[in-house]
């Protein structure tokens, strides 16, 4: 993928704004994830016109597999194109910012994964250009569409958990367990400077924010990692981390903690919050992602989506009858049926935005600084 750094937006060479109600998408990357968007983009009625990926046999290898029209050798070729209206950027990190601003460019909407970009000043810069190119401009903090997730987040608004307290949970993956496995995500300069808080524990502050409406302040942090070296010969020197604990306060005086690790035996992708407030409690797990746990100290149950009082948004979401459990590629088919609809002019509840990636890369900085200074450190307000 032949990729220049794009630093400003070259309004003299963009293609012309996105047609109107056309969801004619280019996915750049054709790994894991170039995969769900892809799925999702059709799963909601739109069209992947292209691929692109680290290389133009691999590309093929994709559009073969997935029955796309057409693979590009040059991922700006495809970015730039007159039937593209939204770009997907799912390349490894260090790609997001620059595909990004070439896309914003080129007139284009853009759903580009976390982190938005390596550090938090790019991120701020993407965020005001898609402002400034009145472009929908995405970033898929996706386990916000679990219909459970967005039921957590209408009973603490509504107030039935009374005042919040306290929140606390994690997210512990397994998938870098041993040190032999190596991966582009490893390596600083592709992954960036923090690895599993901007991988995953960004995901869980998103969580904790979007459901309590809150903001973290201050953050105190540690971090650590299981091995110095990674890959069969042991060849590459890891800097960045494996596991990160940290507690924090909000700006609503809620107290709490998370531990984040991708080396946990046993553990995929399991992603844990539970919020007490002064009447009651709720937990939300990724991996049951069908039922809300309500703890009360005269009541205690489970939530399911059949719930009779469920509230409009958490139904809205589910798009399953109950017992045909809904998950992660649900949340994507969401995700992207969304942004089709803030794509046609209406303001979707919940959609992740550029601001919520930038939201995300100033905590990462806020942990990775308190950890290195072994402090507590004030997050600074995310404005673009
Ligand atoms: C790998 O850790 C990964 O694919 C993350 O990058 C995703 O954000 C998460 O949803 C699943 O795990």
């Amino acid at each position: 993928m032949s990729v220049k750094k794009v630093t400003s937006p070259d309004k003299a060479s963009a293609s012309g704004p996105a047609t109107p109600g056309a969801y004619r998408a280019a996915v750049i990357g054709t790994g894991f994830m170039g995969r769900v968007h892809s799925h999702a983009v059709r799963a909601s009625g739109g069209e992947v016109v292209g691929v692109a990926g680290s290389s133009p046999e691999k590309a093929e290898v994709f559009r073969a597999a997935n029955g796309i029209a057409r693979a590009h050798a040059d991922a700006l070729e495809l970015v730039r194109s007159p039937d593209v209206d939204v770009v997907h950027v799912c390349t490894p990190n260090h790609l997001h910012a620059p595909l990004s601003l070439a896309a914003l460019s080129a007139g284009k909407h853009v759903v580009c994964e976390k982190p938005l970009a390596t550090d938090a000043e790019t991120a701020r810069e993407l965020t005001r250009t898609a402002r400034e190119a009145e472009r929908v401009a995405v970033v898929p903090f996706v386990y916000r569409f679990h219909p459970m997730v967005r039921e957590a987040r209408a009973r603490i608004a509504a107030g039935s958990i009374g005042r919040v307290s306290l929140a606390h949970g994690g997210y512990l993956q397994d998938w870098l367990l041993y040190p032999e496995e190596d991966n582009w995500r490893v390596d600083p300069t592709v992954g960036g400077p923090t690895r599993a808080f901007g991988d995953i524990g960004s995901h869980w502050c998103d969580m904790l924010e979007f459901v309590t409406g809150d903001r973290i302040t201050a953050v105190s942090a540690q971090t650590s990692r299981i091995a110095d070296t990674r890959g069969e010969d042991g060849g590459r020197a890891v800097t960045t981390e494996d596991l990160v604990t940290f507690q924090f306060t909000t700006a609503g005086g809620t107290v709490g903690s998370a531990v984040i690790s991708q080396v946990s035996p046993g553990r995929k992708n399991q992603l844990v919050l539970e919020v007490s407030g002064t009447e009651g409690s709720l937990r939300f797990d990724q991996e049951r992602p069908e039922t809300l746990w309500a703890g009360g100290r005269g009541r205690t149950g489970t939530v399911s989506r059949d719930d009779p009082a469920l509230s409009p948004d958490a139904a809205r979401l589910s798009s399953l009858p109950v017992g045909h459990p809904q998950g992660y590629q649900d949340c994507f088919n969401s995700l992207v049926a969304d942004t089709a609809a803030a794509i046609a002019g209406s303001a979707p509840e919940g959609l992740p935005v550029f601001a919520d990636g930038l939201r995300t890369a100033v905590l990462a900085e806020s942990v990775l600084t308190s950890a290195r200074e072994r402090r507590w450190v004030d997050v600074p307000t995310a404005g673009a």
